[in-house]
């Protein structure tokens, strides 16, 4: 019985925060304040994701997103809970988010004064609710470039990935988890709901180095580049010697499928398609967040030909193909998109 007791040592994710403050150098508590709003808005939205059946928060509002998209109930609320937490935290002068065409700026005096700028997908995943499957809330951060005191420019969001100064994402699952990093490895809290405080329950992340799962929507095989069809066709030839055949294992939900492949193995794919041929996924919101995290735990990510975090974005809702992953796999796409066949 001792011995569950000793095992129930809890690490609040403020706690942690406080005690690793000194990863920053000239640490002022500024970035510190603005992660605790991160994790509030967390709560808040994992709350009316809980009760969604129930309140009358499903289903779409009715109006589509810069990039053509339904917006749904859920997308809207929370987009609207994140800003308004992170601006109360007054240490982020601007937001860029997937739902909103253009940067949002902030312009009260503490937040003018902020460090730092917030890219966000406040809600990953969401044509996935109706049907209660996991979805997530992916954010980047960043130091800005423009002065402090002065209103935040497009500048300071087309940053290269490399720049980031920490990124994470919440996990709405059978368990809600944040995971994030400042680039000195990857920590996961999760969050006990009768206490109310995300816990620290996955220390220092390393993600596997290979694995056998390939995680792709199939349905678009057709019209895939050569080399993602060859690596799909590998992963499914009967090779016991290599772990093949593969899994393959998609929910759709890319939170979800690059937080399993991170715990267990595997690779992730949103290639380009005829229909979208710079792929689907947002650099700066979704797939910089991602790749950092992904180096981080040992992992690697590129389009397929370059590595993410060295792209210097040209537009806030610019896509980029993205592969993802344990460090062999993500290599063995690359040899087979490179490959002359
Ligand atoms: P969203 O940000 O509008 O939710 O779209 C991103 C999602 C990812 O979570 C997921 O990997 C992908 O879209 C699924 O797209 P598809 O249905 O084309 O496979
Ligand atoms: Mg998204």
């Amino acid at each position: 019985m001792n011995h569950i007791l000793k095992a129930y040592k809890v690490t609040t994710l403020n706690q942690f925060l406080i005690e690793r403050q000194a990863d920053f150098p000239y640490a002022s508590g500024e970035f510190t304040r603005l992660l605790h709003h991160i994790g509030i808005a967390a709560k808040i939205v994992n709350r009316a994701i809980n009760k969604a059946g129930l309140a009358d928060i499903l289903g779409s509002i009715g109006t589509t997103n810069v990039q053509g998209e339904d917006q749904k109930k859920l997308d809207y609320i929370a987009n609207e809970l994140f800003i308004s937490s992170i601006r109360n935290s007054g240490e982020c002068c601007g937001i860029a988010s997937e739902e909103n065409d253009e940067i949002v700026t902030f312009d009260d005096e503490m937040s003018l004064d902020g460090k730092y700028i917030v890219c966000m997908d406040p809600l990953d995943g969401s044509a996935n609710l109706e049907s209660n499957v996991s979805v997530g809330t992916i954010f980047s951060i960043y130091r800005r470039i423009s002065p402090r005191g002065e209103k935040a420019t497009l500048e300071d969001f087309l940053q290269e990935g490399q720049k980031q100064v920490a990124a994470g994402y919440i996990i709405y699952g059978s368990s809600t988890m944040l995971v994030y990093t400042t680039g000195k490895g990857v920590y996961g809290f999760t969050l006990d709901p009768s206490i109310g405080e995300f816990c620290l329950s996955h220390n220092k992340v390393q993600t596997p180095k290979s694995g056998k799962i390939y995680s792709v929507n199939e349905g678009n095989y057709n019209s895939f580049p050569d080399g993602v069809k060859r690596f799909i066709d590998y992963c499914k030839v009967d090779s016991p010697a290599t772990n093949r055949p593969f899994s393959s294992r998609y929910i759709g939900s890319m939170v979800s499928d690059f937080h399993r492949n991170l715990l267990v193995g595997g690779v992730f794919l949103y290639p380009p398609t005829k229909a979208k041929p710079e792929g689907k996924l947002r650099l700066i919101y979704e797939c910089n967040p991602i790749a950092f995290l992904a180096e981080q735990a040992g992992g690697r990510a590129t389009t397929g030909t370059k590595r993410i975090l060295e792209i210097k974005p040209t537009s806030l809702h610019q896509r980029v193909p993205l592969v993802v992953g344990s460090y062999t796999l993500v290599k063995r796409v690359e040899e087979f998109m490179q490959e002359v066949p």
